[in-house]
Formats: C-alpha cells, sequence, structure tokens
C-alpha cells in the first residue's frame, strides 16, 4: 500500500485503487505503530476515486511534516571505499574504516522539513563546494515507538569538497537548504522488504544520461532494525522519525553534478524520486 502526503490530508494507493481522506493529519499517521492496518481501515470507509492524477499533480508534497531526517553513514562497502579515497590527503580515511567495522553505527542529523524537498522540486549545491553527488538511499519511516513501519527513497545530497577536506565538516556537507529531497510516496508494508529490491540512479544532463547505478539493499552491512534502534536509544519522536540508510552508489571521483541535471532515484514497490539541481 502506498501513502502520497498531500497539501491538505492524504491519498491511499491499494494496487490501481485511490482513496483519499482529505482530513487526515500526516503527524498522527505517522506516530501510529499500526499505520498500515489504519490505513485498511480508512479504506474501508472511503470509496475509490478517478482524479488522483491530477491530486497528485497539483497537491503532492514530500512525505515529512513535523518528522526530522536523519542519515546513517559508511553502511555499503562502496561509501566507505569513496569515504576514504576523498579524505586521504587530510588524513581522516581510517575513521570510515573504523565506523564500517563498528558495533556503533554511524547517524547524523540531516535536515528538518524546511531543507527537505519533494518530488519534482529542486534540490540544491552548495555555492562554496565545487565536488558534489545525489546519494540515493532507501530511507526508513518511523513511528513515535521506533517500529518501522514503511520506506520511502531519499537523496542525500552531499558536498565531497567540504566533507573530504575534513570529515569534522560532515555537518556543513551534508546540511543545507535544499540538501534532501524525499518521496514520491510511503510504502506502508508490515513485511520486511525483499533482500534482492534493488535502488537505481540516472543523472540527465541535456537530455543524455551522464552516470547510472544500482545496487541490492542486501549489500548493506547492518540491519534497518539496528540503523533505528540506535537512533532511538536517546533520542525521542514524538511524531515519528525518517532515517535514511547510506548509499551503496558512489560516483567516480571525476563526476561532480552541474545546475541543471536532473536526478532520478528508483525503489521498484516505491516509485521514483526525481529532482533537479537548481
Ligand atoms: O560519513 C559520511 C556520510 C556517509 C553517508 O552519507 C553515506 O554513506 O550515505
Ligand atoms: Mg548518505
Amino acid at each position: 500500500m502506498k501513502i502520497y502526503k498531500l497539501n491538505q490530508g492524504i491519498l491511499i494507493q491499494q494496487n490501481q485503487s485511490y482513496f483519499h481522506s482529505p482530513k487526515t493529519d500526516w503527524d498522527q499517521f505517522i506516530r501510529e505503530d499500526n499505520a498500515y492496518e489504519n490505513a485498511k481501515k480508512l479504506i474501508d470507509q472511503l470509496s475509490p476515486i478517478n482524479y488522483a492524477n491530477d491530486l497528485i499533480a497539483r497537491e503532492l508534497d514530500a512525505p515529512m511534516q513535523n518528522q526530522e531526517l536523519w542519515a546513517s553513514g559508511v553502511t555499503y562497502i562502496r561509501s566507505k571505499q569513496g569515504r576514504q579515497e576523498e579524505s586521504e590527503k587530510a588524513g581522516g580515511s581510517d575513521f570510515y574504516a573504523r565506523v564500517y567495522e563498528a558495533e556503533r553505527p554511524e547517524l547524523f542529523f540531516k535536515a528538518t522539513r524546511l531543507r527537505t524537498v519533494g518530488n519534482l522540486q529542486k534540490v540544491r549545491i552548495r555555492k562554496d563546494s565545487t565536488w558534489d553527488v545525489p546519494e540515493p538511499e532507501l530511507v526508513l519511516v518511523i513511528s513515535a515507538n521506533g517500529k518501522i513501519i514503511g520506506y520511502t527513497i531519499g537523496n542525500d545530497m552531499s558536498s565531497r569538497s567540504i566533507e573530504g577536506e575534513n570529515p569534522l565538516y560532515l555537518p556543513q556537507a551534508k546540511s543545507y537548504d535544499g540538501c534532501a529531497a524525499v518521496g514520491p510516496c510511503v510504502y506502508l508494508t508490515s513485511e520486511p522488504l525483499a533482500k534482492n529490491t534493488l535502488i537505481k540512479l540516472n543523472i540527465e544532463r541535456g537530455g543524455k544520461s551522464v552516470f547510472k547505478g544500482e545496487i541490492e539493499i542486501s549489500q548493506i552491512k547492518r540491519s534497518f532494525e539496528e540503523l533505528a534502534g540506535f537512533l532511538f536509544r536517546e533520542c525521542s519522536f514524538p511524531n515519528g522519525a525518517l532515517l535514511m540508510t547510506g548509499t551503496g552508489i558512489v560516483p567516480d571521483s571525476g563526476f561532480t553534478l552541474q545546475s541543471g541535471d536532473v536526478i532520478s532515484i528508483t525503489v521498484d514497490c516505491i516509485g521514483t524520486l526525481t529532482n533537479t539541481v537548481a
């Protein structure tokens, strides 16, 4: 089942049918452990609509209201390698190897709703950065009690020049206006995702693909429950939280994003998140 956050209320998609609930509050919906069962109950009270595409075109919002967006780091071997390369000169590379193996994962605060955009909106590159990449990531949608209730797609926009200069600059490399995109919807499920679920990235420039990559979520070093468990250890989230699970796709060092690039991230069971670089 897929849930789209609208400017007012939500749209529920079950198979090919859509149901509109204009009064459902996003925070109230996301904070509940039984969001999936609640969505099913809502469907029982509603009639299918035939204007879903129109609603999505006019009203679609990022699937986030008063949730904080957090992110996990160095959860795939490719991220560890990319980070070790970029920080070699600064002498920071050892930290990435250590965090990859450590019991405690790297978790960092990414953004509030203010700095996050939804599907088809513009992500940004910092003006003081010279080397920039998107990070295509599966995002856990977590209830107030710490239960994973669903999944969405995220883009953890990252400045490799700033992070590579000194790992202590991570918050500046990662958090700025337009630094994150999430959407287009939340895939609500009571089952774990299939291990062979693919995260696919395509970057187009002037109508031509300039980078393509894909990774299976089975390649992640840690379980999703472990990441969510660490996040909720000492932080409370009364409206639930979103947690990016890390990137397994890092373009080679010759690649940097440019204004006008179109970034599309696809996870088949969720959809495609598309954003243009401002
Ligand atoms: O260690 C820095 C950030 C890592 C990250 O964002 C990722 O692995 O996805
Ligand atoms: Mg990342």
